[in-house]
């Protein structure tokens, strides 16, 4: 359908109640900009409500030292415009966090969305008014407003994890979160900072913090493997070529699995002699990112494949850390690529400064937070600044931190207490018209998140276009259809090791969080083919009437 036909098709019937809009949008990250943006040229009335006070979402957000996307800047873009993407010049391999917002900004700018977006806007509440087949979606301040279509576009990696940790009032220096970082300039200069956590965010801030600071002590619970991100600034002819072909390569990066172009070795690690597997090791270390993963085809099926190439990182941490017993417990020892893989920026030459100091906690959790810093193993340390790295309650999170009900009233909280269900991670059955980007049983964070964003965008807009369209007013997931994806979900997820540890992905840092692996780990072209599938036959799964 054209964007005109869907303008001039969608007025509600006669029969249904005004709206104060036709679709109410949580969130102005890269989903809520393009949903708004798509929306709008479909001629529906959009209004996009956003906590923060710019776009950007967790851009806007994840502004700690040395936040930057491991994802190449060249792919995580938007595409559903040929101008823009020809337009915007990119920097580097990986941007900056400072880049990215740049980039967030200006297409707000180019497509005039901030007329329709409230800044400083947390919602609180959305129910669902059965009787009108109404959301009245309520805002922390007070306000309510009615909608017909109801879309949660908060993002995967957006409700920061803060551990509870006694005594947290207590301490009389500053704490800060990476996830909730300020917007004035933090100066580490002289100070004594602490550091807990290891994941991506501690991976790209630590070396940076370790420049400023006095000194910097890193609270490790679990080592993580991280590859060299081999960051550096684009080069011009690249940059012409990919241009010159961006759709095509747009195009093949959708038949990858995570939906990121790379090069992929199609062969088992088990299947080379151990010279030739240590050289293509090699190469991708070589190369840098997240595509080390990609060396052979079964490091995330078989074990014994990964066993190969955890050794391989930690022969690389033992060579770069001086100290054998700091690499030593710099090593992980879990599978590699279990937990989300990080990409660093010298963050294990970090621990041959004299400044920085490792304290493994992973026998001795952080027991409490005192008046001048923290106490761990019986011993206590000192310090101006603890900086939480300690992640996110990923993926529902941001779903249930807002008080959702759907058909009788039912909270989502309720409905997902034994884990999160969804169709598609689209809907959940039992709050229809309400859509979620990137919900749990998407692929998500398992795919180059922009591509993602579009694609679900796409897919929803289009959804509410066909509904109103036609004249029907409701949409909603069938509970048959739901179960049979989430089936679908943990069989898949059941072929790979991903599946194997306590990793966000599967709830585990969450005290009390059910252990469900959230997002589809089937593929992006496998998730494409069944949207497009589903479309064809006429939004099966889903109940129109
Ligand atoms: O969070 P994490 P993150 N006491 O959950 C530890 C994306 N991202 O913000 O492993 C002590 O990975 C926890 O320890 P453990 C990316 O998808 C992308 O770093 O649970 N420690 C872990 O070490 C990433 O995966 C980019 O034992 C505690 C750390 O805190 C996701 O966001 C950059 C603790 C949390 O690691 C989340 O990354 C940044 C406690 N009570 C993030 N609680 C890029 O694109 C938690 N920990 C580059």
């Amino acid at each position: 359908m054209t964007q005109t036909e869907a303008a001039s098709d969608h007025t509600p019937a006669a029969s249904q109640p005004a709206t104060d809009m036709d679709v109410i949008v949580v969130g102005a990250g890269f989903a809520g900009m393009y949903l708004l943006h798509r929306l709008r040229g479909l001629g529906f009335r959009v209004q996009v409500m956003e906590a923060g006070s710019d776009v950007g979402g967790t851009w806007y957000w994840n502004r700690y030292p040395g936040a930057r996307c491991d994802v190449e800047s060249m792919q995580y873009s938007y595409q559903f415009d040929d101008d823009l993407q020809q337009e915007w010049e990119w920097s580097e391999r990986y941007a900056t966090q400072p880049e990215i917002i740049r980039y967030a900004r200006h297409v707000a700018d180019r497509f005039d969305l901030r007329r329709d977006i409230r800044f400083d806007c947390r919602v609180a509440a959305a129910h669902l008014d059965e009787t009108q087949d109404v959301w009245r979606v309520t805002t922390e301040g007070g306000d309510t407003l009615t909608t017909r279509w109801f879309v949660m576009a908060t993002g995967c990696l957006s409700s920061a994890n803060m551990p509870d940790i006694p005594g947290v009032e207590s301490f009389r220096g500053a704490i800060f979160h990476t996830g909730q970082w300020p917007h004035e300039d933090v100066d580490f200069t002289g100070k004594r900072v602490a550091v807990i956590g290891t994941g991506s965010s501690a991976i790209q801030s630590i070396p940076i913090i370790a420049e400023q600071a006095a000194s910097l002590t890193v609270f490790q619970r679990t080592a993580n493997y991280a590859i060299p991100a081999r960051n550096r600034p684009l080069d011009p002819e690249d940059v012409a070529r990919i241009k010159a072909h961006y759709g095509e390569m747009r195009a093949q990066a959708k038949k990858m699995p995570a939906g990121i172009l790379f090069q992929a070795n199609d062969v088992s690690a088990r299947a080379v002699d151990d010279a030739e597997r240590q050289a293509r090791f090699e190469h991708r270390w070589q190369k840098g990112g997240l595509t080390f993963l990609g060396a052979f085809n079964d490091l995330l099926l078989d074990e014994k494949s990964n066993r190969y190439a955890a050794d391989f990182v930690r022969n690389k941490i033992r060579k770069t850390v001086k100290d054998p017993k700091v690499a030593e417990l710099l090593c992980p020892t879990n599978i590699i690529g279990c937990k989300r893989l990080c990409v660093d920026s010298g963050y294990y030459e970090t621990f041959n400064r004299q400044n920085v100091h490792l304290v493994d906690i992973s026998g001795s959790p952080i027991e409490a937070l005192t008046e001048s810093g923290l106490r761990t193993g019986g011993e206590e340390y000192a310090f101006d600044c603890i900086v939480f790295a300690t992640g996110f309650d990923a993926m529902t999170g941001s779903l249930l931190r807002v008080d959702i009900r759907g058909s009788e009233g039912r909270p989502l909280a309720e409905k997902w207490q034994e884990g999160p269900k969804t169709y598609l991670g689209l809907m959940t059955a039992g709050f229809p018209n309400m859509f979620m980007v990137t919900g749990p049983g998407s692929p998500s964070v398992l795919t180059n998140m922009l591509p993602s964003v579009e694609q679900h965008a796409e897919f929803i807009a289009d959804c509410i276009a066909h509904i109103a369209g036609n004249g029907l007013k409701r949409i909603e997931a069938e509970p048959e259809a739901e179960e049979a994806w989430v089936a679908h979900g943990d069989q898949v997820a059941g072929l790979t090791l991903r599946s194997t540890c306590s990793s966000w992905y599967v709830g585990a840092n969450i005290p009390g969080k059910p252990r469900v692996f959230m997002p589809y780990i089937g593929g992006f072209p496998a998730y494409l083919d069944k949207c497009a599938e589903v479309v064809a036959n006429g939004y099966e799964g889903f109940r129109l009437s």
